[in-house]
């Protein structure tokens, strides 16, 4: 066995309270290398005499999938008394071995003091995301391109709607009017969330270079718009997210032309990262930016008055307008404190708002319960689109990144994660897919059936095209003759088949099939007590056939796209890029 692989540390994404009683435990080893592992647990204060252990329980953990080169295994625990004391039995047909926070022994320590503790589960540290969100299905909104409701706001030389590809400078004259207008055409879908870009007074088409954040920008309406778009969301039961971009402001934010005006005598230059004085805002910017984007200046979140002034901004557009969450522009670089004042701020406006920072990478360090409830699934965009449209990763790789991604974070957390295939800092994923509508489909699927808060970038569901920023901003297509109905009717159908199964929604018992054949199908099961989902994408430009392990012989399933009930035999023949998703009803 290989001792050196095997890693487990209390209190993080490997052993987090669920609830009150509750705990997962996490073990990850090398891979293929141990068959079976044993969580021994306990309560030390809880000492029996007649065993004379305070040992008292044993369970069998769940193997949770392997990536590259580890496995990773899983067990819930429920403990009497909030407290826990425990250890792993790793077992190969050569070793059986203990291992504990001390190490590694040939027998079970008896001294409690040996084992990894979960010193007590206090309420407040347990991680409960909204309820709502992970049934949510959100769209996401560019708002200067998703639809133009009230021309006499348009900026100056705005162009026709879609007269042309959109460049870095142009204008069209979207607005809240306009999404308003288009409101039961978002119902329709199904969709549950709205996630607008930033809508606050700003210099850019994109607005992420605020002048100010109390102020809605003219272009999009004003308050009591912004006001009667909410209620109307609500109405239709849509909750509304707004991006909050709080590391840095726009050229144009009054306190840094202060700066620049005023320079040492103005009493806003610990705002700012500044180098030295006075400010040039050229491009070799004399103080700390967003990237190397001089019209971007960082905000100094650790000063005591700009960190007043913007948790008063999270609370302002909850309180009058009742938003429902907030997504944090580039919220890697701004500082934990800072977070850690925010999540109290808005959870004391309202409890089960939702807190979505954007962060590409790894982002456990923001995931521990007292910053945000989830982050942008950059992860999984990624392993879904270059395994399904780029090709750079195989069919082993695909399913390792999958593995890894769920084991990533808690499962509480993996519940409300935010599954996009693309955004308007992406190409769209028709136009990365080589316009092929089917491969589409098959990376919707994957994206819907996977635990987590699905979106949906305004334009996928009607087949919209564009490749990198600014061209995946296009104007959203109104016409009914230009727009994909075939994809529409696909879209609405996964979106109510989610909403409607729950198994859609749950990481239960998740498990790739045949990971070993050599073919391009991808297949996967996941179960909840009564149903289980059975999922096969054939990612091949080839009809492929997929042997199915054996218990699937005979099993009566409901076809949950050809809408059917069907008897499966021993094998699946799929044509290129084809796909099913059964249900089997567990009696
Ligand atoms: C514009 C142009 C770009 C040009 C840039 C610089 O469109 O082509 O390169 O200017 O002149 C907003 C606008 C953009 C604009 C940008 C700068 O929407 O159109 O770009 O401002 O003016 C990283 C960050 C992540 C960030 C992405 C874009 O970590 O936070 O880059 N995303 C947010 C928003 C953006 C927004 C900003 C930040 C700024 O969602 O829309 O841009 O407020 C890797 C890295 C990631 C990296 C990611 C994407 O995976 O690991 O860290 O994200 O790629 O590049």
């Amino acid at each position: 066995m290989i001792k050196e692989a095997v890693y487990h540390r209390p209190k993080n994404e490997y052993a987090y309270a669920i609830d009150e009683k509750s705990v997962h435990i996490k073990l990850k080893t090398k891979k293929n290398d141990v068959q079976k592992v044993t969580l021994i647990f306990g309560d030390p204060y809880d000492f029996d005499s007649n065993q004379n252990s305070w040992i008292s329980n044993s369970t069998d953990m769940w193997f949770n999938g392997s990536d590259d080169l580890h496995d990773y295994w899983i067990a819930k625990v429920t403990t009497k008394h909030r407290r826990l004391r425990y250890g792993f039995l790793l077992e190969n047909p050569i070793q059986s071995i203990y291992y504990t926070e001390r190490g590694f022994y040939k027998k079970a320590p008896s001294d409690a003091s040996y084992y990894f503790c979960f010193p007590y589960i206090n309420k407040v540290d347990i991680f409960s995301p909204p309820d709502w969100v992970s049934s949510t299905v959100w769209y996401q909104i560019f708002p200067e391109r998703f639809a133009n409701g009230n021309p006499s706001i348009n900026p100056k030389n705005s162009l026709p709607w879609n007269s042309r590809r959109p460049s870095q400078k142009s204008y069209y004259g979207g607005d809240f009017q306009g999404i308003m207008d288009k409101l039961d055409y978002i119902a329709s879908l199904g969709v549950t969330g709205l996630y607008l870009t930033p809508i606050f007074k700003a210099h850019s088409n994109h607005k992420y270079d605020t002048i100010d954040y109390m102020e809605i920008d003219p272009q999009f309406g004003d308050k009591d718009t912004f006001k009667k778009l909410v209620q109307k969301c609500h109405a239709k039961g849509i909750k509304v997210m707004l991006d909050a971009v709080f590391n840095h402001s726009g050229l144009y934010f009054p306190p840094f032309q202060d700066v620049i005006k005023n320079g040492d005598n103005s009493p806003y230059k610990d705002w700012f990262h500044l180098h030295n004085l006075p400010l040039k805002t050229d491009f070799l910017a004399n103080y700390d930016t967003f990237g190397y984007v001089p019209t971007m200046p960082k905000l100094n979140t650790e000063n005591k008055e700009v960190k007043a002034y913007l948790l008063n901004v999270a609370k302002y557009w909850i309180e009058e307008f009742d938003i429902d969450g907030w997504r944090l522009d580039v919220a890697n670089e701004v500082d934990h404190a800072f977070w850690r004042d925010f999540r109290k701020v808005v959870k004391e406006a309202k409890p089960d708002a939702y807190i979505l920072g954007e962060v590409w990478h790894d982002a456990m360090p923001w995931l521990l319960g007292d910053q945000f409830d989830a982050v942008m699934n950059y992860p999984l965009t990624t392993a879904i689109t270059e395994y399904f449209t780029t090709n750079n990763i195989n069919k082993a790789e695909f399913m390792n990144s999958v593995n890894k991604i769920l084991n990533m974070y808690p499962e509480t957390i993996n519940s409300v994660q935010f599954n996009l295939l693309g955004s308007h800092d992406t190409a769209r994923i028709l136009t990365l897919s080589n316009s092929n509508k089917e491969k589409v489909k098959l990376q919707m699927l994957m994206q819907f059936t996977m635990p987590g808060t699905p979106c949906i970038y305004y334009g996928d569901e009607i087949s919209m095209e564009g490749g990198e920023d600014p061209d995946c901003r296009r104007c959203m297509i109104w016409e009914e003759k230009k727009q994909d109905k075939e994809m529409l009717g696909f879209v609405k159908k996964i979106i109510s088949l989610r909403k409607q199964f729950k198994v859609f929604r749950t990481n239960n018992n998740f498990a790739f099939l045949s990971p070993k054949d050599r073919n391009n199908i991808i297949s996967f099961t996941k179960s909840i007590a009564d149903q289980e989902l059975l999922v096969v994408l054939n990612n091949s430009e080839f009809t492929e056939k997929f042997k199915l392990p054996n218990k699937y012989n005979q099993q009566k399933v409901l076809d949950l796209i050809m809408e059917d009930e069907r008897t499966l035999s021993d094998t699946i023949s799929l044509p290129s890029y084809g796909f099913a998703v059964y249900l089997i009803e567990k009696k």
